[in-house]
């Protein structure tokens, strides 16, 4: 039987951090033995805000080398880069115009980043029309290849929810051609939250650096974050939703050193924020440390062959299926 198909990729804007990691990086990792597995370094998504040239050709060969360095074997998954496949910028033109206006505007990630929240009528005229309309570059990218399961955090449930609309909408209007997909979440790992404000998700733009722990952060700026992550009133250690921040700390803990919040909860009983917060500044270590070992190993060069190769490998199955797209949308292929 043939192995089922799934597909991610993360963009390469800002430093990439724990909750990538957790929510979907480690996913992959796990899924990769029992799927036909693609993931992608989508520079396409990352140029939605201004970006320096120098830096994101840097970024985007790091964010290769975090795959790789996380566990993704080259040898079980397709890496490549998205840019070098441009079927994915053209099939995206073309679901362009199956999508409607309000369906992108009802996006929280597009409010969220458009700053629609401070309620300035104008400010929608200077938002870049790439952060309205790039979940449909994310729907391209998930339908070319027949993707049944995509693994993401819980922050792009939208986004996949939009991508079966879109797939079974083309298919109703011309005939069987997308395979809809469905979203792959793990419970835990599904929205860590930021260090400096536990009601937002963790996030690689964020305006501070304390919001996050970058995969690349050495030790003395882990033990520096994790003593300056906001928490919740009172002392004790405990795993509640009306404790937030403290929440979140704990997730964290248990999902870097694998040990149940329940287990973590009695190794503080009687104890306060500064030996917690001490020993999740190792745990955090002990998992960056030999991560970062791994990563300092890559060589540039030898990872820039495997994505040349990935793209090699996926680009006929994408041109097969755009030219589907092509034939039943009556262009002359
Ligand atoms: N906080 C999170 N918790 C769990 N999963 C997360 N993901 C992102 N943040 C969390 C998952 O990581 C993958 C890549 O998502 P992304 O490229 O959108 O990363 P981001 O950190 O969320 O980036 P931003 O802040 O939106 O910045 P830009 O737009 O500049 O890249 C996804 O699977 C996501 O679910």
């Amino acid at each position: 039987m043939q192995k089922k198909i799934i597909f991610s990729g993360i963009a390469p804007s800002g430093n990439i951090h724990i909750g990538n990691y957790l929510g979907a990086i480690k996913n992959w990792v796990n899924l990769q033995n029992e799927y036909n597995s693609i993931f992608c370094v989508v520079d396409m998504h990352a140029i939605t805000m201004p970006r320096d040239p120098k830096e994101l050709r840097k970024k985007t060969l790091e964010v290769a080398k975090i795959y790789i360095a996380s566990g993704i074997d080259p040898e079980k998954s397709t890496l490549f880069i998205q840019s070098h496949v441009p079927e994915h910028a053209e099939l995206m033109w073309i679901l362009n115009t199956i999508t409607k206006t309000g369906e992108l505007s009802r996006m929280t990630q597009f409010k969220d980043k458009a700053e629609l929240s401070t309620g300035d009528s104008k400010a929608l005229e200077n938002v870049p029309l790439g952060i309205f309309n790039y979940p449909i570059l994310m729907v391209a990218d998930i339908l070319l290849y027949d993707t049944n399961l995509v693994p993401v955090g819980e922050d792009q449930l939208q986004h996949i929810e939009i991508t079966k609309t879109l797939a079974k909408r083309f298919n109703n209007r011309f005939g069987d051609t997308f395979v809809v997909p469905e979203v792959h979440i793990t419970k835990e790992g599904m929205r860590i939250m930021g260090l400096d404000d536990p009601t937002k998700k963790m996030s690689k733009s964020a305006k501070s650096e304390y919001n996050y722990i970058a995969l690349n952060d050495s030790e003395e700026i882990v033990r520096k974050k994790i003593k300056k992550a906001v928490t919740d009133s009172g002392s004790e250690i405990v795993y509640r939703d009306d404790k937030p921040a403290l929440k979140n700390l704990i997730n964290i803990y248990s999902l870097l050193s694998e040990t149940p919040a329940k287990e973590i909860e009695n190794k503080y009983v009687g104890k306060g924020y500064a030996d917690f917060k001490n020993d999740l500044a190792e745990v955090i270590i002990n998992f960056l440390k030999p991560f970062q070992e791994r990563l300092a190993k890559l060589d540039d060069k030898k990872v820039l062959e495997i994505l040349a190769e990935g793209a090699e490998k996926v680009q006929p199955l994408a041109k097969k299926k755009l030219d589907e797209v092509k034939r039943k949308i009556g262009f002359i292929v």
